[in-house]
């Protein structure tokens, strides 16, 4: 059965809603489709927090619907970007689309295999800047569990999986090429975290954005090549073994001297609860 979302504000939404606030700058929006450029083939099994956010309504059956990515923080719980569930990536009102689920344990999105879960309720970050690109987060409240092994922790602050040198993957469902080759099945690319002056020197303000190091993170690589795209956003970067950030925007994809941009995770985890803040 169908159910309409709603935007009912759960205990862990109103921590993040407390705290996710804020920031601001102006960057250029990530799309509503993702690629993982410079990626290859990886198992979800391997992988399983790493699951498609889809509406067949919106985007239709060929692959399942999928538009986005996210992550799994607890067996109910999928964290995205914001921008995923807006007016402009939707092509409507999120409150009209029925569908909205997640599909986990799936590789290739025209198979079967997995499961698709309804996403009860979300919660938007209203502090989400469309112009800026602050806050892109949202958190999906699921409508059965998850196994726990799907479950990734979050990177609290002061991790060193934050520290600038570290190897990360991102990954996703995306374009490959930039040319709207989107994959049908799950990829990762390698990329490394960079020093937040990487991403303030390429997003100083200008049309291209506003790189916040408070609430954004900065990895790719210095000469390009391997990188997030569209179709990939609200997916999870990920670094020993933690969850340290969400795709959210850049400028192109894979492009020397234009980093990946990610919600940075800790910002979320430094506003909520002591346990939570402590990944447990
Ligand atoms: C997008 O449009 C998008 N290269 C996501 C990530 C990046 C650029 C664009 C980063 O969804």
């Amino acid at each position: 059965m169908r159910r309409p979302l709603s935007r009912r504000l759960s205990t862990a939404a109103a921590l993040v809603a407390a705290a996710v606030v804020t920031p601001l700058a102006a960057p250029v929006p990530a799309a509503a489709d993702g690629v993982v450029i410079g990626g290859s083939p990886v198992q979800v099994s391997d992988s399983p927090w790493a699951v498609a956010l889809a509406s067949r309504d919106r985007f239709g059956g060929t692959r399942a619907g999928q538009f986005c990515g996210g992550a799994v923080v607890s067996p109910t719980t999928v964290l995205t970007a914001a921008h995923c569930l807006s007016l402009e990536v939707l092509g409507a009102p999120l409150e009209t689309v029925e569908d909205l689920h997640i599909i986990a344990g799936r590789n290739d999105l025209r198979a079967a295999g997995g499961r698709e879960v309804a996403v009860r309720s979300v919660w938007v970050n209203e502090e989400y800047d469309s112009f800026t690109n602050a806050g892109d987060l949202a958190i999906l409240t699921l409508d059965k569990p998850l196994p726990k092994d799907h479950v990734i922790p979050m990177a609290p602050v002061g991790d060193r999986a934050y520290e600038a040198g570290t190897r990360a993957q991102v990954y996703g469902w995306g374009d490959t090429t930039g040319q709207g080759d989107y994959a049908r099945s799950l990829r990762a690319a390698k990329v490394q975290v960079l020093a937040d002056t990487a991403c303030e020197a390429a997003y100083p303000g200008n049309a291209d954005g506003t790189y916040l190091r408070s609430v954004m993170l900065c990895a790719g690589e210095v000469e390009g090549g391997r990188d997030a795209c569209q179709g990939d956003s609200g997916g999870p970067l990920v670094a020993r073994g933690r969850l340290i950030g969400l795709v959210s925007w850049g400028s192109g994809c894979g492009q020397a001297g234009s980093p990946g941009v990610y919600t940075r995770i800790s910002e979320l985890l430094a506003r909520m609860a002591p346990t939570a803040a402590k990944g447990s």
